[in-house]
C-alpha cells in the first residue's frame, strides 16, 4: 500500500514531503534542523493547542510564529471569515473592509498618517526599503546583525570587515552588487553607531531595525541605544524603520513602538512595518508611515509597489476581527502577566535546577537563554546570543517536545503566549519545564 494513506506519522509525512517540496517543508525553520528530529505535520489547531498527525496534542508557544495572539479558532474570527468567504474570495478592487483595516491600524499607531497592505512582512519590508530609497534619493541603508526583516535581497546580509566595508551576502543568489549598499552593524552597540553615521550618515536613505529583536529570541534595543539613533537618523535625513512585524500588537497594543514613546516623549519611527497578528494568521502585512513618504508611493508617486492579493477581502476580515478582540479592556494586562509568569516560573525552575538562565518577555511575547556561565545579564546582540548554550536549549526544546510543549526549534527564536493559554496551561508546562530541566544536568 502507497504511503498516501493513513495511518499518517510524523516520519512517514516528512519523509513524503521530503520528496515533494526542498528540505520537506515552506519554510526552512520548520524543519527542525537547528534543532535536530522530526517535525511535527499539524493535523488542527483549536485554542492553545496543536494536534499533530498522529493525534498528540502540543501547547502551542509558536502560535504560527507570532499571528494567533487569539489562540487558534477564535470564534469571532471564524465568523468574519466565513462571512467574508462567502462574499467572494478575491476582487482585485478597493474594499472597505481595507479602509476599516487601514483606519484601525492608524488608530492604533499614531506614528503613521497612512498605510498600505501587502501579504507577507518580507513583502512590506522590501517595500518600506524601497520607498525609503525613493523618498530620499539615497542607496545606502543600515540594518543590524541578528534583525531578519523577512528574505528580500537587499535584507539578506551579514557584517562586513568593518565600518568601512558593506555588508555581504547571507544568502546563495544575492549578488553583491545587491547588498554593497547595505551597512550591518552590532545591535546596541553605541560607539559602532556614531562612527557609522559618521562615516555615512549623509549617504544613508534608511536605518531598519527590530525595535525588541525577537529574531534574536528576545533583546530588547536599549533606551540610550534607540534615543541616539532616533537622533543620528533626524540629524542626517535618514529615514528610521521600525519592523515591528513580530513586535507589532504583540508587546503592547501600539507595538514597541508605544513603549519607547512611553519612556521617550516624542519618540516615532518614520516608517514602520507589520505582519503576523495583523492578519490574524492569514496572508496579510503592512507599511506605513508619514503622508509626505507615503506619497511617494504608486500611484501618486514615482515608488512602485503592487500586488494581485493585497488587502485581500478574506484576510483583511481576519485581521480586522482580530484587532478588534485585541482592544478589549485589559486584554493586554491579562496577557502580559501570563506571559510574564511563564519566564518568571521557567527561571525560577531552572534556578532551582541549578541551570543557568536568563530571560524577558513583554504583552505577550517572551525569550529564554541557557547562558555559559551564571551571569545574570541577558544577551545584548548577536554575538552574545550565538554564544548561550545551543546544546542545552536543545535537549531541553526535545524534552519539552516529548511531554507535549511545542516551543520554538530554535535557541533564536522568540516565544509567544496566547489570550486561549490557560493558567492550567501554564501550570502543566512549568511541570515539564521542571521535569526537563533537572534532566539537563
Ligand atoms: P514573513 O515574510 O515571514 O511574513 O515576514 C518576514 C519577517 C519580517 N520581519 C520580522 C521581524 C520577522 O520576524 C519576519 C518573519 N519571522 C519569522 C520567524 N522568525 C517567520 C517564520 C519563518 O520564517 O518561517
Amino acid at each position: 500500500m502507497s504511503s498516501q494513506q493513513p495511518p499518517f506519522t510524523n516520519a512517514n509525512l516528512f519523509e513524503r514531503a521530503e520528496r515533494v517540496i526542498p528540505g520537506g517543508v515552506n519554510s526552512p525553520v520548520r524543519a527542525f534542523r537547528a534543532v535536530g528530529g522530526t517535525p511535527r505535520f499539524i493535523a488542527k489547531a483549536q485554542g492553545a493547542y496543536l494536534f499533530d498527525a498522529e493525534g498528540k496534542r502540543y501547547i502551542d508557544y509558536i502560535g504560527s510564529w507570532g499571528p494567533m495572539i487569539l489562540g487558534h479558532g477564535h470564534p469571532a474570527v471564524l465568523d468574519a471569515v466565513h462571512a467574508a468567504v462567502n462574499e467572494g474570495l478575491s476582487y482585485g478592487a478597493p474594499t472597505l473592509r481595507e479602509i476599516e483595516l487601514a483606519e484601525e491600524i492608524l488608530k492604533l499607531v499614531p506614528s503613521m498618517d497612512q498605510v498600505r497592505l501587502v501579504s507577507s512582512g518580507t513583502e512590506a519590508a522590501m517595500s518600506a526599503l524601497r520607498l525609503a530609497r525613493g523618498a530620499t534619493g539615497r542607496s545606502m541603508i543600515m540594518k543590524f546583525e541578528g534583525c531578519y526583516h523577512g528574505h528580500a535581497d537587499a535584507l539578506l546580509v551579514k557584517a562586513g570587515s568593518g565600518l568601512a566595508t558593506l555588508g555581504h551576502p547571507t544568502s546563495a543568489g544575492v549578488p553583491a552588487d545587491v547588498v554593497k549598499h547595505t551597512l550591518v552593524l552590532p545591535y546596541n552597540d553605541l560607539a559602532q553607531l556614531e562612527a557609522a553615521f559618521s562615516l555615512h550618515g549623509d549617504q544613508l536613505a534608511c536605518v531598519m531595525i527590530e525595535p525588541i529583536c525577537g529574531n534574536m529570541n528576545f533583546v530588547r534595543g536599549s533606551l540610550p541605544f534607540m534615543q541616539r539613533l532616533r537622533e543620528l537618523c533626524t540629524q542626517h535625513g535618514a529615514l528610521l524603520v521600525f519592523d515591528e512585524v513580530m513586535t507589532g500588537f504583540r508587546v503592547a497594543l501600539g507595538g514597541a513602538q508605544s513603549l519607547y514613546a512611553k519612556a521617550l516623549p516624542g519618540f516615532a519611527p518614520d516608517i514602520s512595518v507589520f505582519g503576523k497578528v495583523i492578519g490574524g494568521g492569514m496572508p496579510l502585512a503592512a507599511f506605513g508611515g508619514r503622508r509626505d513618504v507615503m506619497a511617494q508611493l504608486a500611484p501618486l508617486g514615482p515608488v512602485y509597489q503592487a500586488g494581485t492579493l493585497s488587502g485581500n477581502p478574506v484576510a483583511t476580515a481576519c485581521g480586522l476581527a482580530t484587532l478588534r478582540e485585541i482592544q478589549r479592556p485589559g486584554f493586554f494586562d491579562r496577557l502580559a502577566e501570563r506571559t510574564r509568569s511563564l519566564t518568571t516560573g521557567l527561571l525560577a525552575h531552572a534556578h532551582d535546577a541549578g541551570i543557568p538562565m536568563v530571560g524577558d518577555s513583554e504583552g505577550g511575547m517572551f525569550g529564554f537563554f541557557f547562558t555559559s556561565t551564571n551571569t545574570t545579564s541577558l544577551p545584548q546582540n548577536y554575538t552574545e546570543v550565538m554564544a548561550t548554550h545551543k546544546e542545552r536549549f536543545n535537549r531541553f526544546f526535545h524534552a519539552m517536545l516529548d511531554q507535549g510543549i511545542y516551543l520554538a526549534p530554535a535557541l533564536y527564536e522568540a516565544g509567544f503566549v496566547s489570550a486561549a493559554h490557560s493558567d492550567e496551561d501554564l501550570q502543566q508546562t512549568l511541570a515539564a519545564a521542571e521535569q526537563s530541566l533537572r534532566s539537563l544536568n
